[in-house]
């Protein structure tokens, strides 16, 4: 995927004036596929699958897929109460980081990209984390979210292996959790976000369509602030 769209992104990057690489921070809870997600853009391994737990991931990792985007993976909640608070103070601080270029400030974050578990019932740690911390701390219009485990938002049903992507009922579900997504955030915090995309990064299903998001929404001006 490294050089999927590049010359649109370059293009676009520089005529809005934004600062490169295009800086992403991915939120999700422990175990969405953050990780997965890189290895599957990357086309290698860059981050360990499965050590969500680990408090080497606690840590913000940060992996530049080409000179126009780089992604930060940051340690994901729903690793229990302590480990949680811990862990939006984290990404709070990393969505209000500054840096100064030429005497002015900006956010160093240009976007949040917020994964969430298709396959999981209990969606409450993913909308937890878009409302009391990400939409807290980032324009909604910057917020991406995308619900990975497209195939397992059946427990696995009407998921077709043969041709690697979901069957009609199954698009039907997951076309209807990107809209309640939209609307839950809608109600619970008045804001508007992008309407989620829905992809696989284990069978690599829709990954283009997780770079053409981001292309969609890319934003229009830099993060600046004034101080
Ligand atoms: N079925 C399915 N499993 C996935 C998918 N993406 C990741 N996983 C699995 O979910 C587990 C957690 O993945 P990981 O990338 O470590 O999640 P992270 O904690 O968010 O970094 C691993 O066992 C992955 O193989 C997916 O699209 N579908
Ligand atoms: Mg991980």
């Amino acid at each position: 995927m490294k050089n999927y769209r590049f010359d649109e992104i370059q293009r676009r990057m520089l005529a809005n004036n934004l600062l490169h690489p295009l800086d992403a921070l991915l939120v999700g809870a422990t175990g969405t596929g953050k990780s997965t997600t890189l290895n599957v853009l990357f086309g290698s391994t860059v981050a360990k699958v499965g050590d969500g737990v680990d408090p080497e991931t606690q840590k913000i990792s940060s992996h530049q897929l080409h000179d126009f985007m780089r992604f930060h993976d940051s340690a994901g909640l729903g690793d229990g109460k302590a480990a949680d608070h811990e862990h939006s103070k984290n990404i709070t601080a990393e969505l209000l980081r500054t840096i100064t270029i030429d005497g002015q400030h900006n956010r160093f974050m240009d976007i949040a990209m917020v994964l969430l578990d298709g396959g999981s019932r209990d969606m409450g740690t993913a909308f937890r984390l878009l409302e009391t911390v990400v939409l807290q701390s980032i324009e909604p219009h910057r917020v991406i979210v995308a619900i990975n485990q497209a195939d397992m938002a059946m427990s696995g049903r009407s998921w077709n292996s043969q041709l690697n992507k979901p069957d009609p009922a199954l698009i039907d579900r997951l076309e209807e959790k990107t809209l309640s997504v939209q609307k839950r955030i809608k109600e619970s915090t008045g804001l508007t976000i992008n309407r989620p995309i829905y992809y696989s990064a284990k069978f690599n299903y829709n990954i283009p369509v997780f770079i053409d998001h981001i292309i969609k929404h890319l934003p229009t001006s830099r993060r600046t602030i004034t101080k």
